[in-house]
């Protein structure tokens, strides 16, 4: 892929412009740098490879040449007509994007979750991630960069020790190669068919009818408190968890900075 081919490739999705790039730091600083100086709306930055690509709280995210979809979108703040909170849920617009995707075109083979807020898995392995980052100056917000990154062939993966929650790959999942370029198309399509109904309650309905460990005990942790287990319950309207504690108190999570992994309970 190239330049060039990209842009034909993804010609009749509405972006505003197109960077591909062989190899990047990370997407996200890219298309942040690109935003502050002018970028488009719906400017897009794709790279084959990332040496520096990023999680949450700076954690290293992998992305080897030749194997996998990095990419990150450019929504200029004064495009995004949404409150605070509602803007805060771009991280799951992504996620479910990426749903969407792969359950048009491979439902059957591998239904997709998200684990609540920010990762798309399948079989209960992580199969993308996605970190959103608001850009602010004072009270206005100058851009949201939407990242995304999809593992798609084998060897796309990090070695196991680097991982905090087992990963899979889509070609392993569905034991036959992908087409991740037509992967990036479809995502893309279904992120554009969703942004404009960011919060809305058809939004949130999608989004937790696809809540992975729904019924099952997780321990939270935000990194503040010690961490929390406790029943998923489901989603409220704004998009926070509703989890069950073990005394039966209900506490509302919001998206933040939240590590969620299931736990074995009697
Ligand atoms: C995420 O963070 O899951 C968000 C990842 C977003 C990556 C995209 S790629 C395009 C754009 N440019 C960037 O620089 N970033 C975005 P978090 O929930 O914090 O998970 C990070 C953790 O996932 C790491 O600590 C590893 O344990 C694990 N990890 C790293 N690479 C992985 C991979 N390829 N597949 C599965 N897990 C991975």
């Amino acid at each position: 892929m190239d330049q060039i081919e990209l842009e034909q490739y993804l010609h009749k999705l509405p972006l505003g412009a197109i960077r591909y790039y062989d190899r990047v730091g990370s997407t996200n600083d890219e298309a942040a740098r690109w935003a502050a100086a002018g970028g488009p709306h719906l400017g897009l930055v794709v790279a084959d490879e990332q040496t520096a690509g990023r999680g949450r709280l700076n954690r290293h995210w992998y992305t080897p040449a030749g194997l996998a979809l990095a990419f990150s979108l450019i929504l200029q703040g004064r495009r995004l007509s949404f409150s605070q909170e509602t803007i805060s849920q771009i991280t799951a617009l992504g996620a479910l994007a990426v749903c969407d995707a792969l359950n048009q075109d491979f439902s059957t083979q591998i239904p997709t979750q998200i684990k609540w807020p920010n990762d798309v898995v399948a079989g209960r392995r992580k199969l993308a991630g996605v970190l959103a980052e608001a850009h602010w100056q004072g009270q206005a917000l100058q851009a949201v960069i939407l990242g995304i990154g999809i593992n798609v062939a084998p060897d796309s993966l990090p070695a196991p020790e680097e991982l905090d929650f087992p990963a899979a790959c889509l070609s392993d999942l569905l034991g036959q190669d992908v087409d991740r370029w037509k992967v990036l198309c479809r995502v893309l399509e279904k992120l554009f068919g969703w942004l404009p109904r960011l919060g809305e309650p058809a939004f949130i309905q999608a989004w937790e009818q696809r809540l992975a460990f729904r019924g099952e005990w997780v321990q939270v942790s935000t990194g503040l408190q010690p961490p929390l287990e406790g029943q998923i319950l489901g989603m409220n309207p704004n998009g926070s968890l509703r989890l069950q504690l073990p005394g039966g108190e209900e506490r509302e999570l919001l998206i933040g900075d939240i590590h969620l992994r299931p736990v074995d309970r009697l």
